[in-house]
């Protein structure tokens, strides 16, 4: 289609209801207006996430549940904390596909993770949004999806420096948007999966050290073409767990969905050690259970130890659907802690020492950061509480995603949780510790808020450890904040102040 032909039109209802609606807005507000308490001038540091927001209407004949909910373009939130003050900056990141569409005014690529519902015009070209998460590593900020390469954003103005290869040493085309930073080395321990093209079962596997420099590379197959979004790492060793969403070349053909949630498919982990390579992966197997974000890993007694989030069914719902395109009913699905020991050396791949730590009915993990690779006794998490669901005037129910932040004590076995009332649910938050020497756990968790029915959003700052007594700040933001993914926090030692 030419340009003349052709408009921006107003955006499909299934985009626009509630605080989905793509913002599709960059720019600043300096000096937040905090409307309740006083930010703690001891947090100095950059807050920033990963947000989904489509540039242009959608133009595919069938839009995917999953292309509204994970395939907007990649923008990047971020809240410069410093002395008391927070200012706030979002901006795209400029991918390849974000600069094609702007160019053309309109959408050129599909569907999530389905170049055949591409534009012609566009074949070949990077379709990643880097939507997912953020992570700091060797002094760069970088955004990042698991369907291409992480973007190198400047963490001041947010521009995109480009595509990170390591200096060409990744070759693979897709890399993790959760990759694990070792705190005492500084490596950064990631890993491309459907590495030789999508639906593809190869796996890139890369350690790169501290100065950002390629130190190992190693190459294998999964044993199925599955998600494998999230990893863990231990010192000495790193677990890569598939997740019981398979992909498949003929169904995208078809012009099917890329993912589908198998209920059979066993839990599968691939566990090989840090610098190992194709010979030495091995792929434990226990039985079935929707793995979801891992929380952390480390070594006790020789073993592995392994906690992830756990759902008992299908814990992508309803945006990925079984083979029968159905869904659990809402509200049906819970997730666990749970706590793996694997035994790297075992004859056997069948896993069984498997214990739950805790209920948890949320997702989005957070640890102190000094607890990575180390036992760790605190777990931040956005929960549910179903029994503080409620309905609107007109008997729908509220659009709550999560109406809790949690805090787990592991050592205690207790929950404690702050419910900010009916019809708000939480972004995913950040921890920012205290002081460098404070207690494991002891800071903050900050968050956006979102009220749906207001079309509103602000930002809470809670203490972690005191998570009833409600926030210590609450700032306006002046606009919606669309439903974010994942939130980081880079310590201000790190990253340039704004003013
Ligand atoms: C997730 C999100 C994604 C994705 C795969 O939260 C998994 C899970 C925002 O994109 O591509
Ligand atoms: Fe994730």
């Amino acid at each position: 289609m030419k340009e003349h032909d052709h408009m921006t039109k107003a955006f499909p209802p299934i985009m626009t209801q509630g605080i989905d609606e793509p913002c599709r807005f960059e720019g600043e507000v300096y000096d937040l207006e905090v409307a309740e308490g006083s930010v703690p001038t001891e947090i100095d540091g950059l807050l920033v996430q990963a947000v989904p927001d489509q540039a242009f209407p959608p133009e595919v004949n069938t839009l995917h549940p999953m292309t509204v909910a994970a395939g907007g373009d990649g923008t990047v939130r971020a809240f410069r904390f410093k002395n008391g003050h927070v200012d706030y900056r979002t901006r795209y990141v400029r991918t390849e596909r974000f600069l094609l569409e702007r160019q053309a005014r309109r959408s050129l690529f599909g569907n999530y993770r389905d170049p055949f519902s591409d534009d012609p015009s566009v074949a070949g070209k990077s379709r990643t949004t880097a939507n997912t998460a953020l992570f700091f590593h060797a002094g760069k900020l970088f955004a990042a999806k698991e369907d291409g390469l992480p973007h190198e954003i400047d963490p001041q103005t947010l521009e995109t420096r480009g595509a990170w290869t390591a200096d060409g040493a990744v070759t693979s085309p897709t890399f993790t948007a959760h990759p694990k930073i070792d705190p005492h080395t500084g490596q950064l321990i990631g890993f491309g999966y459907a590495a030789k093209g999508e639906t593809t079962r190869d796996i890139a596997y890369y350690v790169v050290g501290k100065d950002g420099k390629l130190e190992h590379e190693a190459w294998f197959e999964a044993p199925m073409a599955a998600m494998i979004h999230d990893c863990a790492a231990t010192p000495n060793y790193t677990i890569l767990p598939l997740m019981p969403v398979t992909s498949d070349l003929g169904r995208l053909k078809d012009g099917g969905p890329h993912f589908i949630y198998d209920p059979d498919m066993p839990q599968i982990f691939g566990v090989l050690p840090r610098m190992g390579g194709v010979g030495d992966v091995r792929w434990f197997r226990a039985p079935p259970g929707f793995t979801g974000h891992t929380v952390n890993a480390f070594e006790e007694d020789g073993l592995i130890v392994f906690d992830v989030l756990e759902a008992d069914g299908n814990g992508f719902a309803p945006v990925i659907t079984d083979r029968n395109g159905n869904v659990p009913p809402p509200g049906s699905v819970s997730t666990s802690l749970v706590r793996w020991r694997i035994d790297y050396h075992a004859l056997s791949e069948e896993l069984s020492d498997r214990t739950v730590l805790a209920r948890v009915d949320g997702e989005g993990p957070h640890i102190d950061p000094r607890r990575e690779m180390r036992p760790q006794r605190h777990v931040f998490v956005p929960t549910l509480d179903r029994t503080k669901l409620t309905t609107d005037k007109n008997g729908r129910p509220m659009p709550v995603l999560f109406n809790q932040l949690s805090h787990f004590d592991l050592e205690a076995g207790t929950q404690e949780s702050w419910y900010p009332g009916p019809a708000a649910t939480f972004q995913d938050p950040v921890f920012v510790l205290r002081s460098p020497d404070a207690d494991e756990g002891d800071g903050f968790l900050i968050a956006v808020l979102n009220h749906p029915l207001e079309r509103r959003s602000e930002l809470v700052i809670l203490e972690s450890l005191r998570l009833t007594a409600g926030p210590v700040a609450r700032l306006n933001l002046p606009m919606r904040m669309r439903l974010g993914i994942h939130a980081s926090w880079i310590d201000g030692a790190f990253v340039p102040d704004w003013s």
